[in-house]
């Protein structure tokens, strides 16, 4: 996979927007490999200690079982070992400094999965490891308003985090102006944690799949491990779960 280099202009219309979008920034031939590689993560057995596999059920198709997201990849996939790291030297552009891997996850979004309430990522209890953090999208299937492309809020990062662990609220969202932000295999979107966004349920019938790995400065320290170890306490992958705890998705 080629590193990703961000021009001055691209720079400079994330630290406006609070996000920046790159239109085919990885070719055919390298969409082609990752594609694979995302088939490949999906059909790997689910096993513990191995890469996270959380599924839900379908919106539209009465109790039919969907993989709506499996994270923590790259330790258990080579290739996607390889795109954490080409992506790590445009995010330390934007960061201004050396990035540190924090997660990574491929949101599957089959045909009747559910999508997103507006957040702001940090809101997931982030800020008890760094300040600040830069998620990167890199898009696998095509996505559109159909099967729930992201929708982003650009210039509201300026304004910090609303409040952890709670959605936004109609109140917070009164001045925020959601935008579709469809894309193609091969676009990559650059986006700040305090940048609000969502997206819609998928009613089409084929799958979006989206891979998102998220960065922080490597000197507010390497919180990989000690987040998957808290995750793993508080949500863990389905195949962990202990019969009869409820665990429920609060961002
Ligand atoms: O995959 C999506 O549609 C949005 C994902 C998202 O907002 C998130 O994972 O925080």
């Amino acid at each position: 996979m080629k590193t990703p280099i961000l021009s001055n202009e691209q720079i400079k219309a994330f630290k406006n927007d609070g996000y920046v979008v790159l239109r085919g920034d990885f070719d055919a031939d390298e969409m082609t490999r990752v594609e694979q590689w995302a088939s490949d993560v999906e059909t790997m057995p689910e096993e513990t200690g191995k890469q996270w596999v959380y599924h839900e059920k379908s919106l539209t198709e009465g109790d039919k079982d969907l993989i709506c997201r499996i994270e923590n990849i790259s330790p258990f996939h080579n290739g996607f070992e390889e795109l954490t790291e080409v992506l790590k030297a445009p995010v330390g552009q934007l960061l201004g400094e050396e990035a540190a891997l924090f997660k990574e996850k491929i949101n599957f979004k089959m045909p009747g999965g559910d999508g997103f309430k507006p957040h702001q990522d940090s809101q997931a209890g982030w800020d008890k490891y760094a300040e600040f953090f830069i998620s990167v999208l890199v898009c696998i299937d095509e996505a559109t308003v159909e099967n729930g492309c992201l929708q982003m809020v650009a210039g509201n990062h300026t304004r910090g985090l609303y409040r952890s662990w709670e959605p936004l609220t109609e109140d917070d969202m009164a001045d925020m102006d959601f935008v579709h932000c469809p894309t193609k295999p091969g676009d990559i979107v650059f986006f700040d944690c305090y940048a609000p966004h969502a997206s819609d349920p998928n009613t089409s019938d084929k799958t979006r799949r989206i891979y998102f790995a998220t960065y922080n400065k490597l000197s507010e320290g390497d919180h990989l491990a000690q987040y998957y170890a808290d995750k793993h306490e508080n949500y863990p992958p389905d195949i962990d779960r202990l019969a009869g705890k409820d665990y429920v998705y609060r961002v």
